[in-house]
């Protein structure tokens, strides 16, 4: 399958996220995506460099304030004291029920709360350049697709799913899969299902398309009512005004088996066969992994080579996007089973 690897990932290197209020080492590595394209060259993929500009389409998926103030993020950060260079930004205030959000702040860290969801988003020094070509990653893979290529896996770090219009969260500051869906309706398709198969739920990806038609976003993930992002991904939760109808969420318990995921799996695709998708974006989180340390489903690493077969049958192109899975050293054989799985199909 031809992969896009983003060439700046490891620019985005932050040292420690919070963790019941502890500092601890962060879980998103660059480590990750080494064991990813290792696995793809053992298994005789190669990986190509990104070769289009995600720009006009990043306009489409965020505003002009978030993307501005992420640009420029770490040298408002270094602006404030030279020596800042070696100390991680974390936001500490936010504006929730009754605050503005319309006010930009002038303090950066309340600037940092107003465009954050979480305190476990770290930034450094490479974070837009490593966000930034993971989008173009993103947008080479789902041009590929719409010039008739079957399938592309957009092979990059950080993830994406948790981003929304105006906020970063949960590792994630571009939305990979968002960037993609865009893509593929800018170059022709009429109606886009995103499929978001990563342990939590994509809350980003969800609230960019909310109130669209053009774009079916579905999701299996940990009941928000125990697991991140915890806000967002209950099953009543079906889309507003022209997208009613065009969100699906499968919420299942910390804990539930690979036979009960793939049931969801079914119902996913029964969905977006009834919406007449005609391409096909899959956040692909490997954390429904059994061996994942943040996450609690029970997949197998045959059971991701299951689920390449069942969307090879879906007979949709499809653009794969690499999110979560933690379990790093067992990241790349469940990441190129799916990949393998559906080439065998
Ligand atoms: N500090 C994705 O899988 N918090 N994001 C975990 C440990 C957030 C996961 C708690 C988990 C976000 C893309
Ligand atoms: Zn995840």
């Amino acid at each position: 399958m031809i992969t896009f690897h983003n060439p700046l990932h490891s620019g985005h290197a932050p040292v420690h996220e919070f963790f019941r209020g502890e500092r601890v080492p962060c879980f998103e590595t660059p480590t990750r995506l080494d064991y990813v394209q290792e696995a793809l060259q053992l298994r005789g993929h190669g990986l190509t460099a990104p070769d289009a500009d995600c720009r006009p389409v990043l306009a489409e998926v965020h505003t002009p304030r978030y993307l501005a103030f992420l640009e420029s993020a770490w040298q408002q950060w270094l602006a404030l004291d030279a020596a800042n260079g070696d100390v991680q930004p974390f936001p500490s205030v936010w504006p929730v029920r009754t605050l503005r959000s319309d006010v930009e702040p002038l303090n950066f860290v309340a600037r940092l709360g107003l465009y954050s969801m979480d305190n476990g988003t770290p930034l450094a020094a490479g974070t837009w350049a490593a966000a930034k070509s993971g989008a173009d990653a993103a947008t080479s893979a789902a041009r590929r697709v719409a010039q008739g290529t079957r399938a592309s896996f957009c092979c990059t770090r950080p993830p994406g799913h948790h981003a929304g219009p105006d906020f970063m969260g949960g590792y994630c500051f571009l939305n990979n899969a968002a960037v993609a869906a865009q893509t593929l309706r800018n170059h022709g398709a009429q109606r886009v299902a995103v499929l978001d198969v990563d342990y939590h739920h994509g809350n980003g990806t969800q609230s960019i398309f909310y109130g669209r038609a053009d774009v079916l976003f579905v999701s299996i993930h940990g009941d928000p009512r125990t697991e991140y992002p915890f806000y967002l991904g209950h099953a009543d939760e079906t889309g507003a005004g022209d997208g009613v109808g065009c969100n699906v969420n499968l919420p299942l318990p910390a804990g539930t088996s690979a036979a009960t995921w793939f049931d969801a799996l079914e119902h996913a695709c029964a969905r977006i066969t009834g919406y007449g998708a005609d391409a096909l974006v899959i956040s692909l989180g490997l954390d429904a992994y059994e061996g994942d340390p943040i996450s609690r489903f029970a997949l197998a690493s045959s059971d991701f080579t299951r689920l390449g077969e069942r969307l090879a049958r879906m007979s949709l192109p499809t653009v794969f996007v690499l999110e979560g899975g933690y379990a790093a050293a067992e990241l790349g054989t469940n990441a190129v089973n799916v990949l393998d799985g559906f080439e065998q199909v």
